[in-house]
């Protein structure tokens, strides 16, 4: 056997690992992508306004961009697993990261270029789903959290007072949220709002239901022993049938 093979083998070991990891990370990123263009935004249900749509794909873009990312370190642990497995005591250590100017480079740039684009796509999908408050004519409607129950009234149809919410089909609505104890979240799953409810504070959401139906809404925020059992329904109805409910509820439109 000549000098140059023995030299040569080790480089061309180091090579074939490279391949073989760079095989596992293409396979697990497309498993990756194809899982977060499936499920993630699905999770909740189908969704109910325009708000719960952008956040659903905020949710699949990211879940995409770091698809890529998380196969990387999935790619290098299962092989690292399988094939660096050293029993007993390493004799030696493997080649640092930081004299590796390659990868320090492109993972800063890539890392970089990654933190940008979310930046960018977060800020507008946010400006674009809280803009609803300003749109004319919004129904407003109070809501209070306490242990452990939601109530819902309406200041402007004569105060009527629910522990079901409902909301007229593509009207904007501004919620009112505050709390008569602890600090309660208001969510509403499938519309993709949720804020805290604070006592003695009042915060603001809105949002414009644009889907028939009877939607989930959770606390959010851990507020004591049956924080798990404070839920109740959104009800989504045509504009007639809610003037009716206020009706029956002795209120007026
Ligand atoms: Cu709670």
């Amino acid at each position: 056997m000549s000098a140059e093979s023995i030299v040569a083998s080790p480089k061309r070991r180091r090579r074939d690992e490279v391949r073989h990891i760079a095989w596992l990370w293409l396979g697990l990123t497309i498993l990756l992508v194809l899982f977060s263009i499936w499920v993630p935004a699905r999770l909740m249900g189908p969704p109910a306004s325009p708000t719960m749509r952008a956040v659903e794909s905020t949710m699949t873009v990211f879940s995409i961009a770091a698809s890529p990312v998380a196969a990387l370190v999935w790619a290098i642990a299962i092989y690292s697993l399988f094939r660096w497995k050293s029993r007993g005591e390493p004799t030696e250590d493997g080649p640092p990261f930081r004299g590796n100017g390659p990868v320090t480079a492109s993972w800063a740039i890539v890392s970089s270029v990654l933190c940008v684009f979310l930046l960018i796509w977060g800020l507008a999908e946010m400006t674009s789903t809280t803009s609803p408050a300003e749109a004319s004519n919004p129904l407003v409607v109070n809501v209070t959290g306490q242990q452990w129950v939601w109530t819902f009234s309406y200041p402007d149809q004569g105060d009527v007072e629910s522990d079901q919410l409902y909301l007229p089909l593509n009207r904007p609505v501004v919620f009112h949220v505050s709390s008569r104890d602890v600090i309660h979240s208001f969510w509403v799953v499938q519309m993709g709002i949720k804020v805290d409810a604070n006592p003695g504070v009042t915060t603001k959401t809105s949002v414009t239901p644009d889907k028939l139906g009877v939607f989930d809404i959770r606390c959010a925020e851990l507020c004591g022993l049956r924080h798990a059992d404070m839920e109740t329904s959104a009800h989504v109805v045509n504009p007639a049938d809610f003037a009716a409910w206020i009706t029956q509820n002795g209120g007026h439109t």
